[in-house]
C-alpha cells in the first residue's frame, strides 16, 4: 500500500505487530496474526517485534523467556516472514518503547484502563492486591509501541482491538494537546482467523496461558499429540457438520479447517455429509499435521545464531526511526534533549 507525501514521494505504508514470547505460540496466533504477516510484508513497510516487555507483565523464568524470544524469532522466520523484508526486533533493544511509554501514560486515565477486558480476564485469575501495575499499563506500553513508528496498520487478532482503540485514543489526545505528532493507526483482522478459541471451551480464546494444554495447538507439536487434542476437542450436540452459531465448538473447528486447508465451509459441510464428527475430527487433525510439519522442518534448519544475527540487525535499522519521533515528541512537549 503506498501514499503520496506533500513532497509528491511516494512512500510505503508501515505496519507493526509484536507477540509476546511467552509459553507456546499456538494455532490462534499463526491465523490471528503471523498468518497475514506474510502477504503484508510484500505490501507494506513491515515491523515485526518480539514483545518481551510485554511477557515482563506476568512471571517469567528468565531462561525460559530468553528461549522463548528466540523461539518466537524462529517461529516468524518459518512462517515466511522475510528478513529482507519486514524487519524483526526485539522490543527491550530499543529503549524508546520505554521511554515514550512513560510519557504515553502522562497522557492515559484510568478509565481508559480499567475497561480492558485482557486486564480484567487475566487479573481476575489473582488476588486484587497481588496484581501487578505492569499488567495494567500493558495497553499503554502497546500504544508506544506503535505509535513510535507512524504505524497505519497493525495486523492483529479480535482480542488486540481494544487496544488499538486506545493506541488510537492516545494518539489522538497527543495531536490535539501538543500538535500533530503522531499517525492515528487502524487495526487489520484477518476474516476468519480473527478469533479462533479454545479447543477445550469455545466460549474462551485459544490462549498460551490456559490452564490445560488442552486448550491449544502449539505450533510445536508433533502429528500424534495434535491428534490426541483434537480428539478431545468438544463439540456440540447433534452428530451434524454444519457451520452454524449454534454450534460454536464446530463452528471452531471448521474454521480452523478453512484456514489450514482453503477448502470452503460450504466443500466441507458436503464432504462431511452423513458422515459424523469421528471422521471430520479424523482429516482435521491431519490438515493441521501436514500443514505443521514442513513447518516445523524450516523451524529446526534456523539456528539461534541465524536468529540471533537477524533481531540484533533489525534493531539496529529501526532505532533511528524510534529516537527521531522521541526527539519530536520531546520538542513539542518541551522536554530538553
Ligand atoms: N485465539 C486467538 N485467535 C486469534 N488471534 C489470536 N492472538 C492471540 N490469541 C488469538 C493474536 O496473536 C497475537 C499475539 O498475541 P500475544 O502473545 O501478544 O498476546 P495474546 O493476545 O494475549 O495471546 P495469548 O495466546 O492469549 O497469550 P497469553 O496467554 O500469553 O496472553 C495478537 O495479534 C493476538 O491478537
Amino acid at each position: 500500500m503506498k501514499t503520496i507525501t506533500e513532497k509528491n514521494k511516494v512512500t510505503m505504508q508501515r505496519i507493526f505487530s509484536g507477540i509476546q514470547p511467552s509459553g507456546n505460540l499456538h494455532l490462534g496466533n499463526y491465523l490471528g496474526a503471523i498468518k497475514q504477516w506474510e502477504q503484508l510484508q510484500y505490501e507494506y513497510e513491515s515491523i515485526f517485534c518480539i514483545v518481551d516487555l510485554h511477557a515482563i507483565t506476568v512471571p517469567q523464568d528468565p531462561i525460559e523467556l530468553r528461549k522463548k524470544t528466540l523461539e518466537v524469532a524462529k517461529i516468524y522466520l518459518a512462517a515466511g516472514v522475510n528478513p529482507d523484508k519486514a524487519t524483526l526486533f526485539v522490543q527491550s533493544q530499543v529503549k524508546e518503547h520505554t521511554e515514550l511509554a512513560w510519557i504515553l501514560n502522562t497522557m492515559a486515565r484510568l478509565g481508559d484502563l480499567e475497561k480492558m477486558t485482557q486486564f480484567k480476564d487475566k487479573s481476575a485469575k489473582s488476588e486484587k492486591e497481588t496484581v501487578g501495575v505492569g499488567l495494567f499499563d500493558y495497553p499503554v506500553l502497546m500504544a508506544a509501541d506503535i505509535l513510535l513508528y507512524d504505524t497505519a496498520l497493525v495486523p492483529v487478532g479480535q482480542d488486540q482491538i481494544q487496544h488499538i482503540e486506545l493506541a488510537r485514543t492516545l494518539a489522538k489526545r497527543f495531536n490535539a494537546r501538543f500538535g500533530e505528532t503522531f499517525t492515528v493507526p487502524q487495526g487489520k483482522l484477518s476474516d476468519e482467523g480473527a478469533l479462533i478459541m479454545g479447543l477445550d471451551d469455545p466460549t474462551k480464546k485459544m490462549s498460551k496461558s490456559a490452564a490445560s494444554e488442552y486448550n491449544y495447538i502449539s505450533l510445536t507439536d508433533e502429528a500424534e499429540m495434535v491428534r490426541k487434542k483434537i480428539k478431545k476437542a468438544v463439540t456440540d450436540s447433534g452428530s451434524e457438520i454444519v457451520y452454524s452459531d449454534d454450534k460454536p465448538a464446530l463452528k471452531n473447528l471448521i474454521n480452523i479447517y478453512t484456514l489450514l486447508s482453503g477448502k470452503t465451509k460450504e466443500e466441507i459441510a458436503k464432504l462431511y455429509q452423513g458422515k459424523g464428527y469421528g471422521d471430520f475430527k479424523n482429516d482435521l487433525a491431519e490438515v493441521i499435521a501436514n500443514f505443521l510439519a514442513p513447518f516445523q522442518a524450516r523451524l529446526k534448519n534456523i539456528s539461534d545464531d541465524e536468529a540471533l544475527a537477524i533481531l540484533h540487525s533489525g534493531a539496529e535499522k529501526i532505532r533511528p526511526l524510534a529516537q527521531k519521533k522521541m526527539q519530536a515528541v520531546k520538542e513539542r512537549m518541551g522536554i530538553l534533549f
